[in-house]
């Protein structure tokens, strides 16, 4: 009798353990060291920090951000030209390879948060969504820290 439970359910979980697996993409990334600095008020864009990391085996690409804080978050890339300018466009669309962490630091690859609905002060946090190719969405609480912050250690 104990036998015959056990079958059944083992025939129950099979559907569940298929449907995991084959989600994959988007649901095996994990994001880490997420920070932002505080603005002075909402005129001026702000920015946010953090590594993404696929730990799935499948690549998987990054399309977009989403945040209550800005009406036009975007990933944006710094550049910095051989006369040592610096300049910054939209990233387009950002893949992430199996095992491989993509690093959003100052100077380089950044969430831009265009159009602020609110000062960005330091202490609190905001809830920022990276949309992927396969409809994955992944929320991080992004903590403010001070207007000089060089990343989450300071
Ligand atoms: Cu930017």
């Amino acid at each position: 009798m104990k036998y015959t439970i056990h079958a059944a359910c083992s025939v129950l979980m099979l559907p569940f353990m298929l449907a995991t697996s084959a989600m994959g993409g988007s649901a095996d990334v994990v994001v880490e060291n997420a920070w932002a600095r505080a603005s002075i008020g909402t005129s001026r864009p702000g920015a946010a920090y953090m590594e993404v990391h696929n730990a799935g085996d499948e690549p998987v690409t990054l399309t977009g951000l989403r945040t209550d804080l800005a009406m036009l978050p975007e990933v944006h890339r710094t550049a910095t030209d051989e006369q040592g300018v610096s300049s910054m466009s939209p990233a387009g669309q950002i893949v992430i390879a199996p095992g491989e962490t993509v690093a959003f630091e100052p100077g380089g690859l950044h969430a831009m948060l265009m159009q602020l609905q609110r000062p960005m002060e330091e202490g609190e946090t905001f809830p920022l969504t990276l949309t992927f190719s396969d409809g994955g969405e992944t929320t991080v609480e992004v903590p403010i820290l001070g207007i000089a912050a060089r990343g989450p250690e300071d």
